[in-house]
């Protein structure tokens, strides 16, 4: 269902002079009240005034994370302290976390974002949204809760772990759609196994899934366990959290939610603008916030984005699945290649389950001769013998080496060996952090 028709379906001249207006307003905002921005502005030779038209956008310096770092907690904040209702953060596993402060407005606004966007996967009031995202300093949880909450849903704010009782409210609550990462989609469904439950057998038909990347064939191995459609959300913690974009049924790419982000792609390399369809980091300005709007904010994330209108009938821009960051990316002799893309290409060898590790050496830059990739293999198989496990590793290999053109060590290991995470998956680690055997 379109919940916003006028909105969701504008046509792009009106959207275009919609965002132009918002953006001019946004720009002399963050001028006015935020010296970071007056100073990177200036820097740039630019006053608000300056902004004419959209292509003005490419005019505006960048903000990135160390922006937020160098700003901490609070240095990009354009309203008092007593304006702020919330803040969350990102996990800031490297370094100071970024704070997301929202005004009240901020927190309307994002509750109907997310109340847009589950109702263009296909919520409806009718359904019973288990929220396993983790509630907390995480915009996951939250986010999608008050959201749901707005669209009319009924929110079971189960947030990550104790997967066993999650399966029984699922059951026992009749829970329709799930939120969470995919990899916690695939605990639930391990977890699902082994307590003797088939989630096909339950009400359960929709996920809603994101905040880490995931191959269109971990799609469909999720959609083929759980018996459910898997669509895919996307945000971040700078911007608003999740919100920004989401999938509708068609699965064409997530429609970006324009009326409050202006999205380019650029050559990560070059930082200059790339046409729509090329592959390329995704910029973000926000156009309708008022703690801490940002100016052409650095994802990092890869995608490309697509202005043909949706099957559903959708205007706003989509962007296709997030192939990697631009900081994940390992080379290996020179190929460089994303965990996401190993992932894809695991998941197309029968015998294999979709949990593996990525095994690199980061002193030497992420960049090595050889890659070792640890997968699990399924039931059954492990416990055969020495001639089938060995021909799983040689497939494995040459399939490795035939799609992506990279030489691989495998090394197979038993079902529910390593280690599963209850949020966002860790699949590129250090060998220096590798459990001692
Ligand atoms: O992960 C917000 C979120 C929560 C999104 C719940 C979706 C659902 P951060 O922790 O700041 O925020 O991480 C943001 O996660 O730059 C991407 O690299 C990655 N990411 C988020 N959604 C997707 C997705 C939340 N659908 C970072 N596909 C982003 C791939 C995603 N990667």
């Amino acid at each position: 269902m379109i919940r916003s028709p006028k909105t969701e379906t504008m046509s792009r001249t009106d959207l275009e002079s919609f965002q132009l207006e918002q953006l001019k307003k946004t720009v002399s905002y963050v001028f006015e009240r935020v010296p970071f921005y007056k100073n990177a502005l200036k820097k740039n030779g630019v006053v608000p005034e300056d902004i004419k038209t959209l292509k003005d956008l490419a005019r505006l310096p960048f903000t990135s994370k160390l922006d937020f770092r160098d700003n901490y907690p609070l240095g990009l904040t354009c309203v008092p302290r007593d304006e702020i209702v919330r803040v969350h953060s990102s996990s800031g596993t490297t370094g100071k976390p970024v704070i997301a402060p929202y005004t009240q407005k901020d927190v309307d606004v994002w509750a109907e974002l997310i109340a847009r966007s589950l109702a263009c996967a296909g919520m409806t009031r009718e359904d019973v949204l288990q929220n396993a995202y983790g509630y907390g300093l995480f915009t996951g949880g939250l986010g999608l809760h008050y959201g749901a909450e707005r669209l009319g849903a009924t929110v079971v704010p189960a947030s990550t772990g104790n997967t066993k009782r999650q399966l029984m409210l699922l059951q026992d609550l009749g829970t329709t759609a799930i939120s969470c990462t995919p990899s916690y989609a695939l605990i639930m469904h391990e977890t699902a196994i082994e307590m003797g439950i088939d989630i096909k057998k339950t009400a359960l038909r929709l996920g809603i899934l994101g905040a880490e990347p995931w191959s269109e064939n971990m799609r469909i191995d999720i959609e083929n366990k759980l018996g459910i459609t898997a669509l895919g959300i996307y945000g971040l913690t700078e911007i608003v959290g999740p919100g920004v974009a989401v999938e509708c049924p068609h699965k064409t790419g997530m429609h970006i939610w324009e009326d409050n982000f202006l999205v380019e792609i650029i050559d990560p390399a070059t930082g200059i603008q790339l046409p729509y369809g090329q592959e390329g980091e995704l910029v973000i300005t926000t156009i309708n916030k008022e703690a801490q709007p940002i100016l052409r904010f650095r994802t990092k994330d890869l995608t490309s984005l697509n202005i043909e209108t949706c099957g559903c009938g959708r205007t706003m821009v989509r962007m296709s699945r997030i192939t990697g960051r631009s900081d994940d990316m390992i080379r290996v002799r020179g190929v460089s290649v994303f965990p996401s893309q190993i992932e894809s290409v695991l998941l197309t060898v029968e015998g294999i389950e979709p949990q593996y590790m990525i095994v690199v050496d980061r002193q030497n830059a992420f960049s090595s001769d050889e890659l070792e990739v640890w997968v699990e293999v399924s039931e059954g198989i492990f416990s055969d013998e020495m001639t089938k496990m060995s021909a799983l590793q040689t497939t494995l290999q040459r399939e490795l080496d035939s799609v992506l053109g990279i030489k691989a060590r495998i090394k197979l290991v038993e079902p529910k060996k390593l280690a599963r995470t209850e949020g966002k998956a860790k699949r590129v680690v250090d060998r220096s952090e590798l459990p001692k055997t």
